[in-house]
């Protein structure tokens, strides 16, 4: 996912992180060579000079968060305290709980002509859908960002599962959350985001 380097680019380290893009797919893929860096061949990873290696793109949020800190502050992103569990709960609902209701989602309804689709497949994750959808927008009435005033890390972990449901089938799993749309509308304005997802249409079998 493009999580990790859209929050380089908010926290304004580009020149200390280098990024690489990795084809997982078609004629350019280098899986083979990727495996010695993330074994279940999928992307991100974060090598750190140490020679360890994170692997799950929320953990490299929080990881990034945490050691520059103090640079976050100064830009005011940020958790207030009293959004901390606001903070840590939707970094992690995104990849343990929402990634795998979008990506079946995503790939049965972009990917597979209509008569392989799974029907059945479809409806159980679109109910689960409606659950994270109607949570998310109920949250967000009120709020700017996901810890309310700030934009921290937690904006670039769920916003990328806003814009990832945003882009199957015209946003149409997002029509009936006006709160979701106008927060989609306020992360995709931000710089930062237009520098990392003007290069990566694709959310999946892309790169980063
Ligand atoms: N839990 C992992 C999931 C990583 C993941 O599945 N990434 C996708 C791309 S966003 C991938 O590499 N898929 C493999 C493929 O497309 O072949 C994380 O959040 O980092």
């Amino acid at each position: 996912s493009c999580r990790c380097a859209w929050l380089v680019s908010e926290i304004g380290v580009e020149d200390d992180i280098v990024i690489e893009k990795v084809s997982l797919h078609g004629p350019a893929a280098n899986l083979d060579e990727y495996a010695n860096v993330h074994p279940y061949r999928t992307i991100p990873a974060l090598r750190l000079p140490s020679g360890e290696t994170l692997l799950e793109s929320g953990a490299i949020c929080l990881y990034l968060a945490d050691i520059y800190s103090e640079k976050l502050a100064s830009q005011g992103l940020v958790p207030a305290v009293s959004e901390k569990a606001n903070y840590y709960n939707w970094i992690v609902h995104a990849t343990s709980t929402v990634d795998q209701i979008l990506d079946p989602l995503y790939m049965q309804l972009t990917h597979t002509p209509e008569e392989k689709r799974n029907q059945e497949l479809i409806a159980e994750k679109k109910k689960k859908f409606t659950v994270f959808a109607t949570t998310l927008n109920a949250h967000l009435s009120g709020r700017e960002f996901i810890c309310g005033d700030n934009f921290t890390a937690a904006d670039c972990v769920i916003g990328y599962n806003v814009w990832w449901a945003s882009i199957i089938n015209k946003g149409a799993l997002l029509s009936e959350y006006p709160e979701i749309q106008e927060y989609k509308e306020r992360i995709c304005n931000r710089d930062a985001w237009k520098k990392v997802f003007c290069r990566a249409p694709k959310p999946s079998g892309g790169s980063l």
